[in-house]
Order: structure tokens, then sequence, then C-alpha cells
């Protein structure tokens, strides 16, 4: 395709990429996904011919369309575009991207402004849930000038919190896959669990690192990179994933004891680069295992106390802290964060 399509770049939390109307992009697959290699510059490692940043963190792509579900505003699409091999893929969710969809859908027409704080109920297509972001619209335009801060963003903007319901077994069908709180994957204690997203939680010990290591450390150790790749493709057909060799998914957290005074510190691979934050539905998952007894978080974790709790997941640049509503029996009904989005440019892209 050599015409333009338009797009919108955006940053959306602590990731970055393209947010297209449905209806601008092709509508058959393969053609929408090689159109989307092209505008990305992948496979490059630099992704040098597109717009993508060579990381899988700005090589994003959010599709939006008006809903026709009752109650819900727009349907969001999240594709994950590889860096470094021509893939596309739908397997996975992406809560970061998500904060930019309210104001996009607001900005594109597809939700009318109403009042200083806009809600919009986003269905997320990639596992069939619901979230609802509050945009701050005041005299009915979209603002993303504000005082909040999230860790792995410099500066500030306009608040963008976003409450997730239901989000347990998105994809694997399970809040706990395999039916129990923890199993011996290559010889690793591990929690395969899904609470908006799949990720095998371990002990950062347990695979010889100390967990305070900076995402550039941790890339360097090919042997780790080698082991969290076999306990990945293992865990992969046991979490429901079939052969997730091409997926994105699940994420690789190596978890410790807080040191900045939050519930738990976190490393993740996701799956073959070190996150510099943590992803908002992986922090959700990480913040679940850490409330469920006899899991690989259980014992490093600072728990709190309450039906509503605060639990600050640290990762390599801060902390994002998720907002969990526990139910009678303390299982975990509700999650909220907060995020930030900044429009950066409305216009073409080409392939
Ligand atoms: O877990 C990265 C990100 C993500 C995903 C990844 C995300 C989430 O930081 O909801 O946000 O884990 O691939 O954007």
């Amino acid at each position: 395709m050599s015409d333009g399509v338009r797009c919108m770049w955006m940053r959306g939390g602590t990731s970055k990429g393209g947010y297209f109307l449905a209806g601008d992009l092709p509508g058959d697959v393969a053609a929408r996904d090689a159109f989307l290699l092209r505008a990305m510059g992948s496979p490059d490692l630099r992704q040098i011919d597109g717009m993508g940043g060579g990381d899988p963190l700005t090589s994003k792509v959010a599709v939006v369309r008006k809903s026709a579900r009752e109650g819900v505003d727009v349907d969001y699409l999240f594709l994950q575009v590889f860096v470094d091999r021509p893939l596309v893929t739908d397997a996975q969710n992406c809560g970061n991207i998500l904060a930019g969809v309210g104001p996009f859908a607001i900005e594109r027409g597809l939700v009318a402004p109403r009042g200083d704080v806009t809600p919009v109920v986003i269905y997320m297509e990639n596992t069939g849930q619901v979230a609802e972001a509050r945009v701050a619209t005041p005299g009915g335009v979209v603002s993303y000038v504000g005082n909040a801060r999230i860790d792995g963003v410099p500066g500030s903007a306009a608040p963008v919190p976003i409450e997730f319901r239901d989000t347990a077994g998105s994809s694997c069908g399970a809040l706990l896959p395999t039916g129990n709180v923890v199993d011996v994957v290559e010889g690793i204690e591990v929690t395969m669990i899904d609470n908006g997203m799949p990720c095998v939680v371990m002990r950062a010990a347990d695979v010889g690192i100390s967990g305070g290591e900076s995402p550039e450390e941790l890339e360097a150790i090919a042997d780790l990179r080698a082991r969290l790749e076999a306990i990945r493709l293992a865990c992969g057909p046991l979490m429901n994933l079939g052969d997730v060799r091409e997926k994105s998914v699940p994420k690789m957290v190596m978890v410790s004891a807080p040191r900045a005074g939050g519930a738990i510190s976190t490393r993740t691979f996701i799956p073959h680069r070190c996150h510099k934050t943590i992803g908002v539905l992986g922090a959700v998952s990480v913040a679940t295992a850490c409330l469920l007894k006899g899991s690989a978080a259980y014992d490093l974790a600072v728990r709190g106390k309450g039906a509503e709790r605060a639990l600050p997941i640290e990762h390599p640049t801060g902390e994002m802290t998720v907002v969990a509503g526990l139910d009678e029996v303390g299982v975990v009904r509700s999650a909220a964060i907060l995020r930030t989005a900044r429009k950066l440019m409305d216009g073409e892209v080409f392939a």
C-alpha cells in the first residue's frame, strides 16, 4: 500500500504506538499485518525504515471502533508488532496502550465528551473484558495536561484512571490455569497466573539473580535468557496458550522482597526483552499472586489489610500501584490503576 493511512501516534502509559480507527485499516488480516509491519519498520532491530522505536514497548498498535455492545462505548484490539521478526500478534492485551484509547475515541468523535471528566467504557477484544477509563475533558475538549505522574515517564500529565472488571482467566480460561497455586517447571517453583495477563511468577533468587539488577544487566545474562525461555515454552501449553514460540505471552516475572516500601519488587521479561517498568495487566496479575497463599510471591510480599488494598508493584524505574478490590473470601474482584497518555502526532502513516 503506498497511500497514507490516517493514524494518531500516542504515548499510552509507559508504551507508545499507532492508534487507528478500524475502518481506516485494511479489513483483510494478512493485508493489515503486512501494512503494520511496513509502517513500524519490522523486522529490523532498529526499525529504521518505520515508526517503531526498536523496542517492543514502542512497537504497538491500537485498533479502535465504535462498539455495538450494550453499555460499551468502544471496542479496542491491541496488536503487538514484533521488532525483530515479521510477526503481528493479537495474543496479548495491553493496559498501557489502553490508556490512550479513551482520549483517541473522544478526539475521533466516537464518544461525546461529558463535563470535565468523560468516562469511556472499553471492550478489550483480545481478552473479551471491559475496562472503564476516565478522560479529562475540560470545556468538552480532551486535555493531556495535568499533575499526574507515573514512574517511567518524565514530567506530569492529565490523569487517566482505569478500572478493570473480571479479568481473571483473560487468556488462559482460569486465574490459575493449571489449578495449582504453584507448580515446578524445569526445576523452578512457578505460579502460572492470569488476571488480565498470562504471567509466570517465580522467585528471582531461584533463577540466580537478586532481583535488583537493571534490565540491561539482566538482558546481558545469556544463561538467564535461555533458562527463562525454556520455562516459558514449557509453561505455554500448561497455561492453555499452546505453542508460545511465536507469541509474546506468557510474561516472565521474577519477584523479590520490596526494596522501596512497596508490595513486591519485579523484573519482567516480555518475554525476550526486559521491561523498563511493568505492564499494567502484568502488574494486576502479580498483585493478585501476592495475595494468593502459597504462591511464589506470597512469602516475599507485603500485602496490607482490608477489602481494598493498594499494592505498589516495584519495577526497574519505580512502582505501579494496583488498587485491588477483594471479596469476602479474599478473591480479587476488581483492580484499578492510574495512567496518563499524550497525543504525539495526528496524520497519515505510509507503508
Ligand atoms: O500488561 C508490555 C506494556 C506491556 C503490556 C508487555 C501491558 C499490560 O507495558 O497490560 O501494559 O508486557 O508486553 O505496555
